[in-house]
């Protein structure tokens, strides 16, 4: 029988992707933190809470990703715990995460450390969050301060996360704090965000002149429900609005629509590598009723396998289809994102398979893919949806802290430890796979 093997670069990447809110616990100076004690603002009443414990114990999942044979990881450092009045250095906090990021490196990962993960100190979101009218200044004060204590341990800086959804969740669709409204607001928060990145950018390779500093963006799939006229102008508008207008800020230095017109000076080229954090599609279709949803309507293709708790489509080859886009920067690229919620792991391998067999397709087409970080090691708290959708490769009970690996960890294990997607791996986790995967010619 012929037989084939998707391989990657012997150098590639591979990691997980985690964020301090989500995992430390006890993170209680945020405005998360806040937001959480009014038990209608999370699904199910849940809240943060221990969250995976990493504040006490990440080591014990250090020692997890490495056994994984992981050689890299993304966390975020937490500016509350950092900053925990303006200008007010908490050193103590500092040597924690220098601890951490030390621990990585005695494991033999290299850390990715995103600066800022959706959470803001209660000062400054009680002064205004990112509408604050020295937002950037404050934001690159505070990361000053942490490319100093710990760029000892790495080079490799995210500003941001995911911009866009910051946002819009929060000053759009009001699901996250401060549980806004406002498209206007939405907007100016994004460009303070694309801004501060950029003064952040700058800022970090003062410091650290070799730095290797990227924006993890999130990008998802609009796609027109039918072919329409209207369909297709409405979804247009959306990838301009969630996935391109960022890009054009701090790649091009244009502000263009809906973020406004005209220069975006100072953003051009702030970007050393971008990060793609890529999840799912959706299909829009025009609808004249629904003004308040800027006359869009989402469905789901007909034939699509969704995924739990309402979180989209499964659509692996919108990874390549936004790789693909994002190769046009000339720039290396990161997968800083990218997994499924699925508690029982019914479906997570198959889908980790297809999404690293879009990557592995773009690489064919010598798209600069450098790594992957798997969203996520262990399940952690997921935002407005708190405990109720479950990412991990590895199963939390938040109780009792308990873990368990599910089957994809050992997957993804293997996949990373040979740089290879086998046919005798695919034939265990996902044989389904095998005649789609492995065509042989007849
Ligand atoms: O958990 C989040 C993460 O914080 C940001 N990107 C999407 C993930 C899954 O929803």
């Amino acid at each position: 029988m012929l037989e084939a093997a998707f391989h990657f670069p012997p150098d590639f990447r591979w990691g997980v992707a985690t964020a301090a809110h989500q995992v430390e616990g006890n993170n209680t100076n945020n405005q998360w933190w806040a937001w959480e004690q009014n038990p209608g603002n999370i699904r199910a009443g849940h809240a943060s809470g221990l969250a995976c414990d990493w504040w006490q114990h990440a080591e014990a999942d250090f020692d997890r990703a490495a056994a994984m044979g992981l050689n890299t990881l993304r966390l975020s450092v937490e500016w509350s715990r950092i900053e925990v009045a303006p200008g007010k250095i908490d050193t103590a906090a500092l040597d924690r995460y220098r601890e951490m990021l030390r621990g990585l490196r005695e494991r033999g990962i290299e850390p990715l450390v995103t600066l800022h993960h959706f959470t803001d100190p209660l000062w400054l979101s009680e002064q205004g969050g990112w509408l604050h009218p020295h937002i950037t200044r404050l934001f690159s004060r505070y990361v000053e301060q942490v490319v100093r204590a710990l760029g000892e341990f790495t080079t490799l800086w995210c500003t941001i996360n995911e911009p866009n959804v910051y946002s819009v969740m929060g000053y759009l669709r009001g699901r996250f704090p401060p549980g806004e409204h406002d498209q206007g607001k939405a907007l100016r928060v994004l460009r303070a965000m694309l801004k501060a990145h950029a003064a952040a950018y700058r800022t970090i390779h003062s410091v650290q002149p070799q730095a290797q500093v990227g924006l993890a963006h999130n990008m998802r799939c609009f796609d027109p429900a039918r072919p329409r006229m209207l369909d297709r102008a409405v979804s247009r508008w959306q990838d301009r609005a969630f996935n391109q207008t960022t890009l054009d800020a701090v790649w091009r230095g244009k502000w263009t629509f809906p973020l406004g017109w005209g220069w975006a000076r100072g953003l051009r080229h702030t970007l050393d590598w971008i990060g793609l954090n890529y999840y799912t599609r959706d299909l829009l279709m025009f609808d004249r009723h629904a003004a308040r949803e800027r006359y869009t309507r989402t469905l789901h293709a007909p034939e699509a396998e969704l995924l739990e708790g309402d979180y989209g489509e499964l659509y692996p080859q919108g990874l390549y289809r936004a790789l693909r886009r994002l190769d046009r920067l000339g720039i290396p690229i990161y997968v800083t994102e990218n997994g499924i919620p699925d508690a029982d792991d019914a479906l997570r391998p198959r889908a980790l398979i297809l999404h690293l067999h879009q990557l592995w397709r773009a690489l064919q087409w010598n798209i600069p893919v450098r790594g992957y970080y798997h969203w996520t090691l262990t399940d952690n708290f997921e935002w407005a949806e708190g405990w109720t959708l479950r990412f991990g490769l590895i199963a939390l009970d938040e109780q009792t802290q308990e873990r368990t690996p599910r089957p994809s960890a050992n997957l993804y294990a293997a996949i990373a430890r040979g740089d290879v997607i086998s046919p005798s791996l695919v034939d265990v986790y996902a044989p389904e796979l095998r005649p789609t995967l492995y065509l042989e010619p007849s």
